[in-house]
């Protein structure tokens, strides 16, 4: 099943993000009932796509229309790091906006996009860049959230001073940039390689 599964594209950031196992119920040390439990932050290691992987080099193509799960938009603003041309921005931007449609959003998402190139055989790298617990509007106590759901629920940016999501694309592949989906055998698609990346950072495991 690939991270595209049409299966996985709900209404909603909190339903998918809740649907995909994002909120991580592990209790939290030292959070035992001594009043108003406190806000905690912490790094989280990205998650990868790699040549080979069934859900990373080749996702399957479905002649199936999506499914009517629009949601009401939401707003990434992508910082561009390394040699990305103007058909690599735009096939980002074209994952994005995909996103975009099946995602409920009012805090915007701060993005930081690398073009690396990297020896090590994934794609694509992605992640949030700070998961959260018991912040305001927190819906389960002691339970961490990527900051990008986080964000929604406490209606605010949680970091302020930083990007949301971090993504890496790794350059030395060969990749499509185009956004028609015609992806030639010996290419990667970018479009479908950014909306993995992005899923991770949305927190999608
Ligand atoms: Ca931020």
């Amino acid at each position: 099943m690939g991270i595209l599964s049409r299966n996985r594209v709900t209404r909603t950031l909190l339903v998918v993000l809740l649907l995909s196992g994002l909120v991580i119920l592990i209790p939290i040390p030292g959070q035992a009932a001594q009043g108003p439990p406190r806000m905690l932050s912490a790094d989280v290691p990205m998650m990868e796509l790699r040549k080979g992987d069934r859900s990373g080099g080749a996702l399957p193509r479905s002649d199936q229309p999506l499914p009517d799960l629009q949601g009401s938009g939401a707003s990434f603003y992508v910082t561009y790091v390394g040699n990305w041309n103007a058909d690599a921005r735009a096939a980002f931007q074209h994952a994005a906006n995909i996103w975009s449609t099946r995602i409920d959003a009012t805090v915007p998402m701060e993005i930081v996009a690398h073009w690396e190139s990297s020896p090590d055989s994934f794609l694509v790298r992605g992640g949030p860049t700070r998961v959260f617990s018991n912040f305001d509007g927190a819906p389960v106590a002691d339970s961490w959230y990527p900051v990008t759901l986080a964000n929604q629920l406490a209606n605010r940016d949680l970091l302020p001073d930083r990007p949301d999501i971090d993504i890496i694309l790794n350059s030395s592949y060969s990749w499509y940039l185009g956004t028609d989906g015609n992806v030639p055998s010996n290419q990667f698609d970018l479009v479908t390689s950014v909306l993995g990346g992005l899923g991770f950072g949305l927190g999608e495991c």
